[in-house]
């Protein structure tokens, strides 16, 4: 069975775009036909200047919502990432494997890297290293599948490298995974910038919907979103980006094509109009479910616990065995059950 494995940080309130880049298809497809994993990776929340008790509180959110939105803890296994070592033991390992050269290229790095130096900040070595932690959450469950919206595509494509890397090295250990994107909506732009991804750690809140806000903020952020200076609705993403975002919006909502949907509007303010309702139609269910689960905390609590046994269950193997390729000593109990 196809294992199936993705994440999501802890680093602000889930948006619009990961709903539609990530979250639904996760719960639509991916735990129904493979055999699926998902994690609140929070170590990768600690990456950028961050507050303990907000990331704490947005860990909690974020797995609340990944139930919200659909995922089933009987189909699926969800966990939140620091309650199993096995991430962290697998990326050191990979640190002496990947080059400084690829951390350094990677475009997130870079753009955020640069933003904490114009704020006078310094930049942490986990901003840099935190791909290859990425690579270890995939590996580690000997992923064939990571589902992800578009900006993530280079880090996937880096856990592939060092994959096949490791095992050219030291023996076949890891399978190589591949990114899969959603067909529209794999990039979800920012409303007040449509040069710009709708991010959750950005600070630029008119653009961002959030997956709580309530209607009528979701109506208003969508009416006040940036057009471009044409009348006429074409869906022509480098030529008209704020049109073509909020047709790729729509027909992400409403399972349809953003070319032929931009045919049935001869206004903005129409086109916006269903777009906003389109969106809190899609978030409805969502909120309501959110609603539920938050006055049932016990119940997250157990899913997590739950899913932190499992998780541990699946990636120990993977990565003990990536301890003895790479030569470390077995501890004496494996030797004695002849493992090494
Ligand atoms: N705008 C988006 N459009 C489509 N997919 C998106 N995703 C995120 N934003 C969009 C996808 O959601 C999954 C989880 O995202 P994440 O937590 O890794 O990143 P983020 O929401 O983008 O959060 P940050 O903190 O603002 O991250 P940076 O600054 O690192 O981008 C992923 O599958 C992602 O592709």
């Amino acid at each position: 069975m196809t294992r199936v494995f993705s994440g999501i940080k802890p680093t602000g309130h889930l948006t619009l775009g990961n709903y539609l880049g990530a979250m639904r298809r996760w719960a639509e497809v991916d735990q129904r036909h493979g055999d699926a994993v998902f994690c609140v990776v929070d170590l990768h929340a600690l990456t950028v200047d961050h507050d303990p008790a907000r990331v704490r509180r947005l860990s909690r959110q974020t797995a609340t919502l990944l139930l919200a939105a659909g995922l089933d803890p009987e189909l699926c296994t969800v966990f939140v990432q620091s309650h199993v070592d096995e991430h962290t033991r697998l990326s050191y390992l990979l640190e002496c494997v990947a080059t400084d050269g690829e951390m350094r290229r990677m475009i997130q790095y870079r753009e955020k890297a640069a933003r904490e130096r114009e704020r006078g900040g310094s930049v942490r070595l986990s901003l840099l290293t935190y791909p290859v932690l990425m690579a270890a959450d995939i590996l580690a469950y000997g992923t064939h599948e990571v589902p992800v919206g578009d900006d993530q595509t280079q880090h996937v494509e880096l856990a592939r490298d060092i994959a096949v890397r490791f095992n050219q090295r030291y023996g076949h250990t890891f399978v190589v995974p591949r990114a899969t994107r959603p067909a529209v909506a794999a990039r979800v732009m920012n409303l007040q910038d449509p040069g710009a991804k709708m991010g959750k750690s950005d600070d630029s809140g008119p653009g961002i919907v959030y997956l709580l806000d309530e209607p009528d903020v979701v109506r208003k952020k969508v009416a006040r979103a940036v057009t471009d200076s044409g009348a006429d609705v074409v869906y022509d993403p480098a030529g008209r980006p704020g049109v073509a975002n909020l047709l790729e919006i729509l027909a992400a909502c409403t399972d349809g094509d953003p070319a032929g949907l931009g045919d049935g509007y001869t206004s903005y303010g129409a086109l916006k109009k269903d777009v906003a309702d389109a969106v809190v139609e899609v978030l409805r269910p969502l909120r309501e479910r959110h609603r539920e689960l938050c006055a049932d905390p016990g119940y997250v609590d157990g899913v997590l616990r739950e899913g932190a046994r499992r998780a541990r269950a699946l990636a120990r193997p993977t990565v003990d065995a990536a301890y003895r390729a790479i030569g470390l000593l077995p501890a004496e109990a494996e030797v004695v059950v002849g493992a090494g």
